[in-house]
């Protein structure tokens, strides 16, 4: 078979894939690029993500439930897994979503032998780092919530699951998904569907990532990420947020003191604080 310089089959397929949080926006844009990377695509969410298209599984599952997720994960070869609470949240939603959600996920995992997760983490594990510093993906984390600790967490336990069991998993610390950059930060966070696309893929099919981590972003004029690491994968995004700069810029800027400016992970550092229960 032809191999590309990264050591990806050329077209690169498994037998049966899991995407977690089909139903999402990026579980949309995914779920039909994905259908040509495997025999059966296994679409899941908490709300039922029907219906199947030829090729697909619909399961409608909580992530939480750690008896539905063994059983959603019993018989697949890999898992993108992108379910859970998105966005700052209480804890208390947090909780079960994002932290017990994953272990379940890496429990199924090891109980059913699956060796590949592609897991979405996000920005905000490094959001409380100042805007236009360049980070690697080795910088001590600065989680900016509840969210970003829950993927902080997601980043950790997926590294104890290959240091104990050899499961490896690629850590996407995506930037901003959308299709297209909402504001001044996302000019420099914004990563396109297709770069998006290209990015899963190959955190899905290269060979021997170990334990990988990643930043998400498009070829965008201005970075905060050193994305040294993602050359082991052969990302070199081609889309960039340039073309959207005018109607960005037309945009009022942030007053100067406003955090949401000042910190990588935007509004999400002044999200909060939420009541804290029984009190
Ligand atoms: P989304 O909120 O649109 O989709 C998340 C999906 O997870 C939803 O369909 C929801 O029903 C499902 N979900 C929530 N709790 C669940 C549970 N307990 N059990 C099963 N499913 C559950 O989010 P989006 O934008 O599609 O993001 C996908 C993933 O990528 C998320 O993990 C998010 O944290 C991550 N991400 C997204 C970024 C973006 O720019 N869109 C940036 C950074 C990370
Ligand atoms: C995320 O992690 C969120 O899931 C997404 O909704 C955006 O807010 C994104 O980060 C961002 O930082 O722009």
């Amino acid at each position: 078979m032809s191999r590309a310089v990264n050591n990806m089959p050329a077209s690169p397929r498994c037998h049966r894939l899991l995407l977690t949080g089909a139903a999402g926006n990026l579980g949309k844009v995914l779920r039909p690029r994905l259908r040509a990377h495997a025999d059966i695509l296994r679409v899941s969410d908490l709300v039922d993500p029907a219906p199947a298209e030829q090729g697909e599984e619909a399961v409608a599952c909580n992530l939480a439930d750690a008896a539905a997720v063994s059983e959603l994960i019993r018989g697949v070869d890999a898992i993108v897994h992108l379910g859970g609470v998105s966005v700052e949240r209480p804890f208390e939603e947090i909780l079960p979503a994002n932290v017990q959600g994953i272990y379940n996920v890496y429990e199924a995992a090891r109980l059913h032998g699956v060796n590949r997760v592609v897991f979405a983490s996000s920005n905000h594990v490094i959001g409380f780092y100042e805007q236009g510093h360049t980070l690697d993906a080795n910088v001590p984390l600065r989680p900016d919530g509840y969210y970003g600790l829950s993927k902080a967490y997601g980043e950790h336990l997926s590294r104890f699951y290959f240091d104990r069991y050899g499961i490896q998993t690629v850590c996407l610390r995506i930037g901003s998904s959308f299709p297209e950059p909402k504001d001044r930060r996302m000019m420099v966070t914004w990563l396109s569907y297709d770069d998006l696309t290209d990015l899963v893929v190959r955190s899905l099919f290269t060979p021997d990532v170990g334990h990988l981590i990643v930043y998400g972003a498009s070829a965008n004029r201005d970075t905060w990420w050193d994305n040294s690491g993602a050359a082991m994968l052969g990302f070199a995004p081609k889309d960039s947020s340039e073309r959207f700069r005018a109607q960005v810029e037309a945009q009022p800027p942030l007053p100067a003191d406003d955090p949401a400016g000042r910190y990588q992970g935007g509004a999400f550092v002044k999200a909060g604080p939420f009541p804290f229960p029984n009190t």
